[in-house]
């Protein structure tokens, strides 16, 4: 008896130690890309080995943000709305991520042209937003891949019939709300760009996240960033 009670004890300082250690943050945004949005601009786009991904939204990234931007302790004078290079001796170690590399590949894969290696995006991806996360390597690869397993965003949007179009328009508030369906009603934050044409397009999807990398919540976002009212989604 005596026993049990101690070690709930410990179990229950262990649980508040590691909760404090993860709370310098209010909430992850889970932010995803969809492929056809990064591709259709002036920059275009590219993939590592010239083989094309699957027609799916990837992770751009799983970023620790606060609810509301205040004073950097580092320089003062100016104000941060999230912690980011939170440790710089602590770079990405492929051997702690082993064994998830194939599953990295197909859903964090880069697309940018300037580096061809989806290493390198998850190394600055590592180094700026998840050394802040309070999780180890592991933890914080393995939370983001989860994550998007479990909101199939592709899968939200066909079943709304929002589906790639080099003509279709969609309304956005339609497309949000295929969104929030997949979310659990959680508002997302929807992020447009321009295609090569100038038209706005579906580009990034936010979701938050609590601390624990696991529960989806609902937090502070403006409802879009760059859209119209009516807006693409770009074949891939
Ligand atoms: C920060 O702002 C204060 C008040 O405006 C000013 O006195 C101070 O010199 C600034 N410090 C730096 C490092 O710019
Ligand atoms: C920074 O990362 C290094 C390497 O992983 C680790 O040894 C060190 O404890 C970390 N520092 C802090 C303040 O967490
Ligand atoms: C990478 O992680 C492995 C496994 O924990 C460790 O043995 C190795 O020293 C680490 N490498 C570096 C460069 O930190
Ligand atoms: C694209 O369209 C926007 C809004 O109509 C306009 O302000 C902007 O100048 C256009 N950009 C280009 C490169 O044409
Ligand atoms: C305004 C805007 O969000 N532009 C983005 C369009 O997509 C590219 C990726 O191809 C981004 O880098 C731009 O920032």
């Amino acid at each position: 008896m005596a026993l049990n009670h101690h070690s709930s004890l410990a179990v229950l300082l262990l649980a508040l130690a590691a909760a404090c250690a993860a709370t310098d943050f209010d909430f992850f945004y889970l932010v995803q890309q969809w492929p056809g949005s990064y591709c259709d601009t002036e920059a275009g786009c590219c993939f590592p080995g010239d083989e094309k991904p699957a027609a799916d939204f990837g992770i751009h990234g799983l970023w620790p943000n606060y609810a509301a931007c205040r004073p950097d302790a580092a320089t003062p004078n100016r104000t941060s709305c999230w912690p980011d290079f939170c440790n710089a001796t602590d770079t990405l170690n492929l051997s702690l991520i082993k064994g998830m590399e194939a599953d990295l590949r197909r859903s964090w894969g880069t697309l940018s042209c300037k580096s061809k290696d989806a290493t390198d995006f998850w190394s600055h991806e590592w180094s700026r937003h998840g050394t802040c996360s309070g999780m180890g390597q592991h933890a914080y690869f393995r939370s983001a891949l989860d994550l998007k397993a479990r909101l199939d965003l592709t899968g939200a949007l066909l079943d709304a019939g929002i589906v790639p179009s080099d003509e279709a328009e969609y309304c956005l508030g339609r497309v949000r709300a295929a969104v929030a369906a997949a979310t659990g009603g959680a508002a997302p934050m929807l992020e447009c760009n321009r295609s090569a044409r100038n038209e706005t397009q579906l580009y990034q999807v936010y979701v938050c996240v609590d601390p624990d990398g696991r529960t989806l919540v609902h937090c502070p976002l403006p409802a879009q960033r760059g859209c119209t009212d009516m807006i693409k989604f770009p074949p891939f």
